[in-house]
């Protein structure tokens, strides 16, 4: 058996609400005030990792953080019982709060960047937890997400799992969501593209804000002991982020030797393209799918989401699938694209649609949700085993999700001093079912 692809998906936490707290994605702010379903989205996350594993590829999933962040509101100086530290944050700085309640670690893609171990000078793979300092609700996930990659990953002498970068405006890092490699096959060296919004030390004026840095792209790079023949660094294109692409996925996706992406996705296409060329020379050929502005236009491309797909070698089929989100399908020219792509004879030769509309609508699709892992045999056995998708956990999480999670959640009950305990309750759950052992969340060991 050669290395394959593993993807991690977040799951759904249980306070998944809209309070619209990310500036430059657009459907957050189009849904703030929503009520939200947290039971149908973790059930529609369960639903989409299940039909990767029932097809046969190896899928994992990462646990969710610990929301409210009590910790975080008594760092700030909110005092009394956890119960009282939630109701008086709510009331005194209802902003704050709903900084500190949100489900944002569902997208996992956001969790860390990536680089497997054939790419990596000391051979072992290496993941960096993303900082992901430039959104406040966002900002606390790094350290959660370190000890949950160590938990998952825990064999030091084949995973070098790495704290996120300084927290300071030069190193901000969104993780894998501005990174793609590209490989003749998993198992072989590849080519990690590295994206980045700005250079910190230019000064930023835009629309919306960029969030991943070159200098956080180089530091990564450097730390996981990529070859600089074989990494290239390039810059996302300013018209995407002011149409709404606040991560390179949102308008790029890449696997094995293809890169699929939209024309405005890069600042300069033509040097971007020839960059990857030469890092590949002598591993692969890449192949280019570029949609054209004409055909799907940016705008189309970010409401559809169709390049926040997960692009994926299918068992028993030749060509890839696209596993794109129910919204590419709704929408006219995304869905006449996909309909003349497959009937073409490129690299893509089917799309499938998932049903994720609870992420879809705080901005994050099908791409988003999902960390992939190159895993050879040896380090896959070395893997948590308890987080790895099979029918009886499928069962398991399903049961768990319709004990724990609220139907409905607006804004208002959001400041319910009872959804700290009940959310420990079904973290707490969490831990047994998956085998994290009882001092995984702050809570547990306090
Ligand atoms: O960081 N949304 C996330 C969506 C992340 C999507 N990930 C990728 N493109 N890989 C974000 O903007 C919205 C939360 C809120 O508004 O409550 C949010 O954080």
């Amino acid at each position: 058996m050669s290395a394959i692809e593993a993807n991690f998906d977040g799951l759904v936490g249980p306070t998944h609400n809209y309070a619209g707290l990310a500036e430059g994605n657009l459907a957050s702010a189009k849904n703030a005030g929503n009520i939200a379903a947290p039971r149908a989205g973790v059930l529609e996350g369960l639903a989409k990792a299940k039909r990767l594993a029932d097809a046969g590829l190896v899928q994992g999933f990462l646990p969710p953080h610990e929301r409210p962040f009590i910790p975080g509101l008594r760092a700030l100086g909110f005092t009394g019982s956890d119960a009282q530290v939630w109701e008086s944050a709510f009331r005194r700085a209802p902003v704050l709060a709903r900084n500190m309640a949100s489900a944002s670690p569902m997208w996992a893609a956001n969790a860390a960047t990536v680089s497997p171990s054939p790419d990596t000078a000391d051979g072992r793979l290496h993941m960096s937890a993303a900082n992901l300092l430039s959104t406040l609700h966002r900002s606390i996930e790094g350290p959660q997400t370190a000890r949950a990659l160590r938990a998952i990953f825990p064999d030091d002498s084949r995973f070098a799992v790495h704290d996120p970068l300084p927290m300071q405006g030069t190193w901000g890092d969104e993780g894998a969501a501005n990174h793609v490699r590209l490989c003749a096959e998993h198992g072989a060296p590849g080519v990690e593209i590295l994206v980045y919004g700005r250079d910190a030390f230019e000064s930023w004026q835009a629309r919306f804000p960029a969030r991943q840095t070159k200098q956080a792209c180089e530091a990564i790079a450097r730390r996981h002991g990529l070859d600089p023949e074989r990494t290239v660094i390039v810059c996302q294109s300013r018209a995407a982020i002011e149409a709404g692409a606040f991560h390179n996925d949102v308008v790029c996706v890449g696997n094995g030797r293809v890169l699929f992406f939209h024309e405005l996705a890069f600042e300069d296409t033509e040097a971007t393209l020839d960059a990857i060329r030469a890092a590949a020379k002598g591993l692969f050929d890449p192949v280019f799918v570029e949609v054209a502005q004409d055909e799907v236009a940016i705008e189309d491309a970010i409401t559809s989401y169709i390049f926040n797909s997960q692009l994926l070698d299918w068992p028993g089929e030749d060509r890839m699938v696209l596993l794109a989100p129910k919204e590419t399908q709704e929408t006219a020219s995304t869905r006449a694209y996909c309909e003349r792509m497959v009937a073409g004879n490129g690299p893509i030769g089917r799309v499938d649609y998932a049903d994720v509309r609870q992420s879809m609508r705080n901005g994050g699709g099908p791409a988003c949700l999902r960390l992939r892992v190159v895993l050879t045999p040896a380090e896959l056995k070395a893997v948590n085993p308890g987080v790895m998708l099979d029918d009886r956990l499928f069962a398991a999480l399903t049961d768990w999700a319709k004990t724990h999670y609220r139907e409905s959640l607006s804004l208002t009950e959001l400041a319910d001093p009872a959804l700290v305990d009940e959310s420990r309750a079904a973290l707490d759950a969490l831990t047994r079912i998956m085998g994290l052992g009882s001092d995984f969340y702050e809570f547990q060991r306090a």
